[in-house]
């Protein structure tokens, strides 16, 4: 099974949407692994979103990622990477589509709720960063069943 992380940025947690989040990917089917509440230091900010380290949003992105506490956590299904950035919608709000989480709750590119991993190397690399091994849970869940065939 594929796992992703997933973080409910600062902007989640101060407008009380961390439960609905949570609960879309919940009823989608994914199950969660890992979670925990964190404020991101300025290191691990800088190093999670070091593919963009010298572009203009930059400081600006580090500055709101450790403005406030987050919510991360690892979610495993089929496929969990794309489902989840399909379910997170476009990165700006603008094009993110209706039914998506930035297309239902977004307005701003700067303040767009949800990180989602892109690939199966980003989130092999950002799980790591966010959590030790022992922090992540294997269990059966009896439903998986009806909703992979697994
Ligand atoms: P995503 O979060 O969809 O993977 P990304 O990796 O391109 O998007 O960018 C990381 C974050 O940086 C994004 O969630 C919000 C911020 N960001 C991206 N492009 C931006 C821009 N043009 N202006 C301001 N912030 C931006
Ligand atoms: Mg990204």
């Amino acid at each position: 099974m594929e796992k992703t992380l997933i973080l409910l940025k600062p902007d989640s947690l101060q407008r009380g949407l961390s439960g609905e989040i949570i609960s879309r990917f919940e009823k989608k089917g994914f199950k969660i692994i890992g979670m925990k509440l964190i404020k991101v230091s300025k290191d691990l900010a800088e190093t999670h979103y070091s593919e963009h380290k010298g572009k203009p949003f930059f400081e600006d992105l580090v500055a709101f990622i450790t403005s406030s506490p987050i919510i991360a956590m690892v979610i495993e299904t089929q496929n969990a990477i794309n489902i989840a950035r399909n379910m997170m919608g476009s990165t700006n709000p603008i094009d993110a589509l209706p039914g998506t989480i930035r297309g239902d709750f977004g307005i701003s590119v700067e303040y767009n709720i949800i990180h989602g991993s892109d690939s199966e190397t980003s989130a092999k690399r950002e799980i790591s960063l966010f959590f030790n091994e022992k922090e992540l849970i294997e269990y059966s869940k009896p439903i998986q069943k009806w909703i992979t065939g697994d």
